[in-house]
């Protein structure tokens, strides 16, 4: 499952390497702020799956217009029918017994997959929420208490501790934050739902494969709205490519075995080509004359080329002079934060297609070494509301670019559309969509009628 899903994954990452997470931003607008960082600290892997079925259906139109809003068939015609392709699977009857504990589609599940952004999150709120004072020293106790199994799973699968907890403490909090819906309920309310019928109903079927197995009960199978399972979040089917039993009981319990967890992330990671004995990338300051068309996943560079173009640490250190390859990532446009961003960033990807979340992950992991802070995080920017995007969308167009159908989502045709605007118009090419480049263009737009 997973290898047809990774390659997709991956170029949607490459794609949409400063679009963060669409849903947590949706529920941002419903919740109180502690608890938008509990679900958006259990939706990251969720979220890369999540994407890859949006962008399935967002690639052309809002889903909102595509598509049949209802089923003609109901709800228990439907379960007869799962049930029917369950035991072709080869899944036992006993293992089905679980399906008739399904209720009608849940509305809370409906409710959150519906739930629209206001204002695009900035990098810096979205650090924020996740790398406090009280995460990076919780992160540092955990370490210590379970450096023994953390040390035996870096030897068998190459992935430094302090990335694993941090990789933890984003998905889960450290596990305190797992969500409270019942997996089979989630999965089956969102493959009823016409949309993404077919995504999740094999993330379904290999979730009552799961249960089959015996790796855990129905009751205990929870997650979060859209399915994602227990301390990592993992979707059914990254599960069943990737967990691992770490504690050799038979049972691979990312719900509540350390072992298991830790090994089931580490070989997630190592699949995904995360080198043990790299870092994630660095802050580094980039020089005034800087060319911000270099910027994104698509340049990598030697640390050699970029030394040569002026690109030093924040100490005011050289780049080390090693055999490495980079590219520059800039979450908050030319004003804010630089970030050089090696192999490690490119493999936390795979765990979720989101620069902020790659970023976020690879300074939490350096926090828990010791590090200080990001230096240069942007502190007065304006957040940029959907409608401030559609309106920004909407000008490009008229300007005669082509940013695509003005949706309110700052995607890759978007930053593309308005690099090219910034090279028309002499400006620092940073393709990101900002209040100021707004203010430009309403401004140009007034005094052309
Ligand atoms: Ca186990």
């Amino acid at each position: 499952m997973i290898s047809i899903i990774l390659p997709f994954l991956y170029d949607y990452g490459m794609r949409n390497e400063f679009h963060t997470s669409f849903y947590p931003h949706g529920l941002a607008s419903a919740m109180s702020t502690s608890s938008y960082l509990q679900n958006s600290l259990r939706s990251s892997l969720l979220t890369f799956v999540l994407m890859i079925a949006i962008q399935l259906v967002w690639s052309n139109e809002s889903f909102a217009q595509t598509g049949k809003s209802e089923r003609e068939q109901s709800f228990e015609q439907w379960v007869e029918e799962l049930r029917e392709e369950a035991l072709s699977l080869g899944i036992r009857e006993e293992t089905l017994a679980a399906l008739d504990a399904l209720e009608a589609p849940l509305e809370q599940v409906l409710k959150y997959d519906n739930s629209q952004p206001e204002f695009v999150q900035t990098f810096t709120r979205y650090v924020g929420l996740r790398v406090t004072e009280q995460q990076v020293r919780k992160g540092q106790a955990l370490l210590h208490e379970h450096a023994e199994l953390l040390a035996e799973v870096r030897a068998k699968y190459n992935v430094q501790p302090h990335y694993l907890a941090a990789f933890w403490a984003i998905e889960s909090n450290f596990g305190s934050a797992t969500g409270g819906f019942s997996v089979l309920q989630a999965l089956a309310t969102l493959a009823y739902d016409p949309r993404r019928a077919d995504f999740f109903r094999q993330q379904l079927l290999t979730a009552l494969q799961i249960l089959d197995a015996g790796h855990i009960s129905p009751e205990r199978m929870t997650g979060s709205w859209a399915g994602a399972m227990g301390q990592l979040q993992f979707m059914p089917s990254v599960f069943f490519s990737y967990g691992v039993d770490g504690d050799g009981d038979g049972r691979i319990d990312i719900w509540n075995s350390l072992p298991d967890i830790f090994h089931s992330a580490a070989n997630f990671l190592s699949h995904s080509g995360w080198k043990g004995d790299e870092r994630w990338g660095r802050e580094v300051v980039l020089p005034e004359n800087f060319d911000f068309s270099l910027t994104g996943l698509s340049e990598r560079r030697s640390l050699g080329e970029w030394s040569a173009m002026g690109i030093k640490q924040v100490s005011g250190a050289p780049l080390p002079n090693v055999g490495m390859q980079g590219s520059i990532i800039i979450p908050a446009g030319a004003d804010g934060p630089a970030f050089i961003a090696y192999n490690n960033y490119r493999a936390t990807l795979a765990y979720n297609p989101s620069a902020f979340y790659a970023l976020t992950v690879g300074h939490l992991a350096d926090r828990f070494s010791g590090s200080g802070p990001i230096q240069r995080l942007l502190v007065d920017e304006q957040p940029m509301s959907v409608a401030d995007v559609k309106q920004l969308q909407e000008l490009l167009t008229l300007a005669g670019f082509d940013p695509g159908e003005p949706d309110g989502r700052v995607g890759s045709r978007t930053r593309a559309a308005i690099r090219a605007y910034q090279e028309g118009a002499n400006l620092r090419m940073d393709g990101y969509a900002s209040k100021p480049l707004l203010e430009q263009l309403i401004s140009e737009s007034a005094d052309s009628i």
